[in-house]
């Protein structure tokens, strides 16, 4: 008896000092599988209760009760002071550091406004499409009412894959691929890159995202087209904005507009950032012309339609008021968390 009761106090002695000492969980952790473990010694001291002599059994079982329930007390103290307290700083770490932040990705400002304009032409009733960006120079000119020695067909202005495959300069070819397979009513708004032959500069870029647009339906008139542009231009600019079509010229509509909205930084007043005009561009647009639906299979006298396409580039320029369309390229990190934080 006296041997197992000083076993014990052993025991709880090396076993209060273990855990005291341990720094760090997963030390803990082997502290308790060694002293309160399925083969640990007070457990095995425990079992050993029931061969002492009858009329000493209940001491030495309370005792040993006594023991474990106070490691177990221990271990539970430890762990949780463990928990609440950082963990160790190695030597000549410091600890008055500010911590790293982490980046954890959000969308591009091009792909949050190309998301935003689609939104907004959704509630107008068009649809997404999209298509290749290797296009035939059916596709992407001749079915445009775009004749190949025309100046936009240029080859100082495209990029060529072979003698009939180019990179395509809009996304239209989409359209004309949709309007190909599907009969009117046609309504859809392309998102997606194109390619010029274009210098990097702070205002031009070889590949960059636009947004074209394209109804067509019966009986859709000039007034069906300002007013859907009018709509889109006061949901995504801000319902005090006003819209102004310039007559100008598209090979594929007749007739066709250059649309200003009025501008965002002096409200009409003229200023620097619209050369004092009081207005900004912000797209092309115009009536389908008819050889277009001819070149697609659409009756021409039947229908009539409206498209657009602006440079998403562009327009996220004006509304984030970014100087440089090289920002948009260049990937920096510290530029791009201004925008979606994720
Ligand atoms: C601009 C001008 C425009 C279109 C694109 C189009 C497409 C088909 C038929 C007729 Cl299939 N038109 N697209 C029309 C007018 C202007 O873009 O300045 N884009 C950046």
């Amino acid at each position: 008896m006296e041997v197992f009761l000083s076993s014990l106090r052993e025991l709880e002695e090396s076993g209060a000092a273990a855990i005291a000492a341990a720094a760090a969980p997963e030390e803990l952790e082997r502290v308790r599988v060694e002293y309160l473990g399925r083969k640990a010694r007070l457990t095995q001291l425990l079992r050993g209760v029931r061969e002492l002599p009858e009329e000493q059994r209940p001491e030495a079982g309370a005792e040993a009760n006594r023991v474990k329930n106070r490691l177990l007390e221990l271990l539970d103290q430890r762990a949780s002071q463990l928990a609440a307290a950082p963990a160790a700083a190695a030597p000549g770490t410091d600890l008055t550091l500010p911590g790293r932040g982490r980046w954890r990705g959000a969308r591009h400002p091009c792909t949050l406004v190309a998301d935003e304009i689609c939104d907004i032409f959704k509630e107008l009733g068009f649809v997404r499409a999209r298509g290749p960006e290797a296009e035939t120079t059916w596709y992407n000119f001749t079915a445009l009412n775009t004749p190949l020695d025309h100046p936009a067909a240029d080859e100082q202005d495209t990029f060529y894959l072979a003698e009939d495959i180019v990179l395509r300069t809009h996304t239209s070819p989409v359209q004309t691929r949709v309007m190909e397979k599907w009969k009117p009513p046609v309504r859809i708004v392309v998102p997606g890159v194109v390619y010029r032959r274009d210098p990097f500069d702070a205002s031009h870029a070889p590949a960059f995202e636009q947004i074209e647009g394209l109804a067509v339906d019966e009986g859709i008139s000039f007034v069906e087209f300002k007013a859907s542009i009018s709509y889109f231009v006061r949901r995504f600019f801000g319902e005090d904005t006003a819209t102004r079509f310039r007559p100008s010229f598209f090979p594929f509509t007749e007739p066709s507009a250059e649309v200003d909205v009025s501008c965002l930084l002096c409200h009409g007043e003229g200023c620097s950032a619209c050369k004092g005009t009081g207005w900004i561009e912000i797209m092309g647009a115009g009536m389908v012309d008819p050889a277009v639906f001819d070149n697609v299979g659409y009756d021409s006298e039947r229908y009539t339609g409206f498209a657009f396409g602006m440079g998403v580039g562009r327009i996220a320029m004006l509304r984030y008021r970014i100087p440089d369309i090289r920002l948009l390229y260049e990937s920096d990190v510290r530029f791009l968390e201004q925008f979606e934080r994720a």
